[in-house]
């Protein structure tokens, strides 16, 4: 058989049944071999868009992403998605067709490792015909077991030579790896003897609620989640939400407050610590991380547990007394009254053709079903989707910030529709964003993705106007003429919407009580005389 039809057969074997990609000739047959072997290919318009969906995906499911790209051109458009993916330690397999060894004159030529490495991503290869199964297999696994971005290069003079059909011999389910018993036994006192313990569950605790809340109940700890996990404590009366520049003021009053942090499979960074202002004096910190190396890495801590969150957390609580630590019959009074961003009183600055992005956001909360998912792009404006809307769980959330680019919403909000279909997709994007990666709303359109996607439409590169306009510097390449997005998405197939104030979300509600038979569009004309206080801080913040 030829080498791409051997490669195609092993990755499905291993469970790849969703590709994301652009087809090109030196993809084709591989690609064709995944679908021949019962996979679904999820076509794009630009390889970006493909990374960032299929990113979106595996965050979603839980499983390896398959990107499939052609040589040179395919796999350069799909970098920034993929950079994303490689920094947000996704589990991703991208098959980049490459130029055979000895093409070396070829106009198709880039160094694939390097290029790969330069991001992030692990560099593999298929090496010859014979091994080609077996190094399929190995990226695959890298991908999986060490959650890994992983760019496998598939010379196209391997992929067209003949193989004999592979035999990939399965490999046991590995346990995660459990916390040395005497950094558990001293991450179990420290909690036996704080006052005021708080949760900080990140990325690698998104499969440990019960775990968690379990210990947290043992111990009267309050739970909050890094921006990534946004939802993993939906529903918990202890839940203060999101910790850092996105913390309501009641989450961040009583992060403050505690005498112990724990990170549970979060890096503790910069945004979720507020550069360490979210540390109160004297508090001590734990990280709880199964990658000894993230231990320490952004944080002075002083606990360190190297260890699988939910194996440390049920190690935790055999050792440990109900306590109540720093919950109380008020305090949950006060959490069920203040700690949403949407209880918090602010001053409308909407009127004169722009709504308030939180009235808009807040209205939308109220409009949209519960059983929703949402993946926002980067700008300005981001905090407003990720604070003022609510999200059923951690899986309802797709935060792709881990590169800061803008553009990767929309892509990401296809992947995460694939992964929970049965919820309403929701795409929250900046004008900028949405304009640089528009192409992919044909892509929403042709999947029949019932998907809303607001556009906060300042007219601007909204985050550089705030952070250079009260310096006093011309803003005349961050400020556009007024665009008509919701005509812009009509021509794509969309239902649009123009939203200037709180009375224009007639159609929105007409649209949600419908068919949903083709996306809808909202353009969002939001007041913008200033910047959000979470960019203002973080700018503050350098
Ligand atoms: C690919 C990429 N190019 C440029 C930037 C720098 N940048 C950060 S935010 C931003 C503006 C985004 O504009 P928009 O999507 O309209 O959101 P807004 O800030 O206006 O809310 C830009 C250009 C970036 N982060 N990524
Ligand atoms: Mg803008």
């Amino acid at each position: 058989m030829l080498v791409s039809e051997a490669v195609g057969a092993t990755l499905a074997g291993l469970g790849a049944d969703t590709v994301f990609g652009v087809v090109g000739s030196g993809n084709f047959h591989v690609t064709n071999a995944l679908i021949a072997n019962g996979a679904t290919f999820v076509a794009t318009r630009h390889e970006c868009g493909a990374a960032c969906a299929a990113d979106a995906w595996a965050r979603g499911t839980g499983r390896v992403g398959i990107l499939s790209v052609h040589q040179g051109p395919g796999l350069t458009n799909a970098l920034t998605g993929i950079t994303e993916a490689a920094k947000s330690r996704t589990p991703l397999l991208v098959l980049a067709a490459d130029v055979a060894g000895a093409a070396v004159r070829s106009n198709f030529r880039i160094d694939v490792a390097a290029l790969a490495a330069s991001v992030g991503a692990v560099a593999d290869r298929l090496y010859s015909p014979a091994t080609a199964a077996a190094d399929a297999a190995r990226a695959y696994r890298t991908a999986q077991r060490q959650r890994r971005t992983v760019v496998l290069a598939m010379p196209l003079d391997v992929q067209a030579a003949q193989c004999e059909p592979p035999k990939v011999p399965p490999m046991p389910p590995l346990a995660p790896p459990a916390p040395a018993p005497e950094a558990a036994a001293q991450l179990a006192r420290a909690l036996a003897e704080a006052e005021r313990p708080v949760f900080v569950a990140g990325r690698g605790a998104r499969a440990a609620r019960a775990a968690l809340e379990e210990l947290a109940d043992a111990c009267g700890a309050l739970l909050a989640t890094s921006a990534v996990a946004k939802g993993l404590f939906h529903g918990s009366p202890w839940d203060l939400g999101v910790s850092g520049g996105f913390a309501s003021p009641l989450a961040a009053e009583l992060i403050t407050g505690a005498d112990l942090i724990v990170g549970w499979g979060s890096s503790l960074n910069m945004w979720t610590m507020r550069h360490g202002k979210l540390i109160g004096p004297g508090a001590r910190v734990a990280q709880v991380d199964d990658d000894s190396s993230a231990i320490g890495a952004h944080q002075q801590v002083d606990i360190a547990v190297p260890g699988d969150v939910a194996q440390t957390a049920r190690a935790v609580l055999a050792s440990l007394h109900t306590r109540p630590g720093y919950r109380s019959r008020e305090l949950r009074n006060r959490i069920a009254r203040e700690v949403r961003w949407r209880d918090v009183s602010y001053e409308d600055q909407g009127g004169d053709g722009v709504i308030d992005p939180r009235t808009l956001t807040i209205a939308l909360d109220d409009l949209l079903p519960a059983e929703r998912v949402v993946a926002i792009d980067s700008g300005n404006f981001m905090g407003y989707p990720s604070m003022f809307l609510s999200v059923p769980d951690e899986l309802g959330f797709c935060f792709t910030q881990a590169y800061q680019s803008i553009g990767l919403g929309l892509a990401s909000a296809i992947g995460a529709a694939l992964a929970q279909p049965d919820r309403l997709p929701v795409a929250a994007l900046g004008d900028g964003g949405a304009l640089m990666g528009v192409s992919e709303l044909e892509t929403v359109v042709r999947l029949g993705l019932p998907m809303v996607i607001v556009i906060y439409d300042d007219e601007a590169y909204g985050a550089e106007v705030h952070h250079f306009g009260p310096d006093g510097f011309p803003l005349d390449t961050v400020r556009f003429p007024p665009a008509d997005i919701a005509e812009i998405g009509r021509g794509f197939g969309c239902a649009g919407v123009t939203v200037r104030g709180p009375t224009d979300l007639g159609p929105v509600r007409d649209w949600l009580a419908g068919p949903r038979d083709r996306p809808l569009v909202i353009d969002a004309k939001v007041a913008s005389a200033s910047g959000s206080w979470w960019l203002e801080e973080a700018f503050r913040g350098h």
